[in-house]
């Protein structure tokens, strides 16, 4: 694998050079662990089944490089198996329109199968599509499709090599794809929702090929730490890492998920100021972080804080999330180490981002209302909001120009989060945000006979329901 990717940025520039065909293998844009495992795993058995050929493969990350230190879980898994990062090709070190357009562009995808609206030219290149995810979308014949409803792509990818060439597969190749099915498979326990009888199987073939990978259980809190492991991180990375933005009439706030205790993040250097820069940065008025921790029973502990340079606003938004009362939050204020933060502990540990989301939607409503104009909105006021709240589902879409969820223009969509906030149609992605909702959730799940009894019979029906699709291989 290593010396495959060594190679790919000059057959790159070669084949750019000479005009030759360039086939990329591109995950999605969350480029979260499955994604860009998929990615180098296929892209690496193309190259090695066709060896004569005159087409480069080349694996491509849906990130620009700069983010790539976000993808914690990514790059401690690529520094495990001494795989070095320079070695990768991001979104922004490739112009994939300008290959298309000198006709020189097929594209295989992997992990994911619409592509974004910005890249809805390059549809015409995609020859062929591997995803774990129900098909939104009917392709043309010519177009290869595998799509079945497994925990993990890489599941699928593994299936895809060994059933062509097992001698293809090295160590190196081998140990990405396993960890990454253990992970995605939330270490295959059943009573997590995720596993498949399929990713079972082709975890316990690499197993069967390379004994020598370690236990799975110790790659899954490996990976699973080192996904919420932050401590490397810049506060302005750990605040881009989970980022959504939600803009109103007047003002625009951002809510971070951040994976520490709130109180040692409060204790990071320099806070203030960095906040200070990072809404202004993003032309944010406020920033909303929350957090979530995990006792050592598992049990979640969530915590968050407000900022805003602006005493009137920040208060309004205090005071909105305090009176909530669908959900309650149940705050309780904690110390906090400048005024211009509020923070608190979360009694609701059920109240997610995509809880809180609605919340901050309606505020965002009710701001520069002629009745709350510039000014803190008074309880009586926050009672009538927390009303019009219920009042106002259902018709939320009317609003969707002003105050829907838009993405941070600096960071790309994160397909996995954003799926319950706003109402884009974009297609159903595997979580990746604890701060959101994940099967992990109320911690490690206890192991039922019911559990694994429920969890076959979704996927047996899930089965028949998808098996008179044409597209299904
Ligand atoms: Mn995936």
């Amino acid at each position: 694998m290593e010396a495959f990717l060594g190679g790919c940025r000059a057959a790159l520039q070669d084949h750019i050079q000479n005009k030759q065909e360039v086939h990329v293998v591109l995950g999605n844009e969350s480029c979260d662990l499955d994604s860009m495992v998929s990615a180098l795993a296929l892209a690496y058995f193309f190259a090695k089944t066709t060896p004569d050929s005159k087409v480069a493969f080349v694996p491509v990350l849906n990130i620009p490089r700069s983010d790539f230190p976000l993808r914690t879980e990514s790059t401690f898994f690529l520094r495990e198996q001494q795989i070095p990062e320079h070695l990768l090709i991001f979104r922004d070190e490739i112009n994939l329109a300008a290959l298309h357009q000198s006709g020189l562009l097929s594209l295989t995808l992997v992990d994911h199968h619409v592509l974004p609206s910005e890249d809805t030219a390059l549809e015409e290149a995609v020859v062929e599509v591997i995803d774990h995810r129900p098909l939104e979308r009917e392709r043309r014949l010519s177009c290869k499709v595998t799509a079945e409803l497994v925990g993990s792509c890489a599941t699928l990818v593994t299936e895809r090599i060994l059933q062509s060439s097992e001698d293809v597969l090295d160590r190196q190749t081998a140990a990405l794809l396993h960890g990454t099915i253990v992970l995605d498979c939330v270490n295959m326990a059943p009573e997590a929702g995720k596993v498949t009888p399929k990713d079972i199987q082709y975890a316990s073939l690499l197993e069967r090929k390379f004994p020598d990978l370690p236990p799975r259980k110790d790659i899954f809190e490996a990976l699973q730490s080192a996904k919420f492991d932050v401590s490397g991180l810049t506060t302005e990375q750990m605040l881009r890492k989970d980022l959504k933005t939600l803009s109103g009439r007047e003002v625009v706030i951002a809510l971070s998920a951040i994976y520490v205790n709130l109180q040692e993040f409060l204790r990071r250097p320099g806070l203030e100021q960095e906040l200070h820069s990072f809404c202004q940065l993003r032309s944010c008025n406020a920033l909303l972080a929350m957090s979530i921790s995990f006792s050592e029973h598992n049990e979640p502990f969530r915590q968050l804080a407000v900022y805003s340079p602006s005493g009137a606003l920040r208060m309004a938004v205090c005071q909105a999330l305090e009176l909530s009362c669908s959900p309650s939050l149940a705050l309780s204020p904690i110390e906090s180490p400048s005024p211009s933060i509020c923070a608190y502990n979360q009694g609701n540990t059920a109240a997610s981002r995509k809880k809180v989301l609605p919340l901050i939607k309606d505020f965002l409503r009710e701001w520069g209302q002629p009745n709350s104009a510039g000014v803190a909105m008074q309880p009586e006021t926050t009672g009538l909001f927390c009303k019009a709240r219920l009042e106002s589902k259902g018709a939320e879409s009317g609003n969707r120009e002003r105050d829907g969820a838009h993405k941070d223009p600096g960071k790309p969509q994160r397909l996995g989060d954003d799926l319950a906030d706003d109402d884009a149609a974009l297609p159903p992605t595997p979580m990746n945000s604890l701060v959101d909702e994940c099967p992990l959730d109320q911690g490690l799940p206890k192991l039922s006979a019911e559990a694994v009894f429920e969890k076959f019979n979704r996927i047996a029906s899930a089965r028949s329901s998808t098996e008179g699709s044409p597209e299904q291989k």
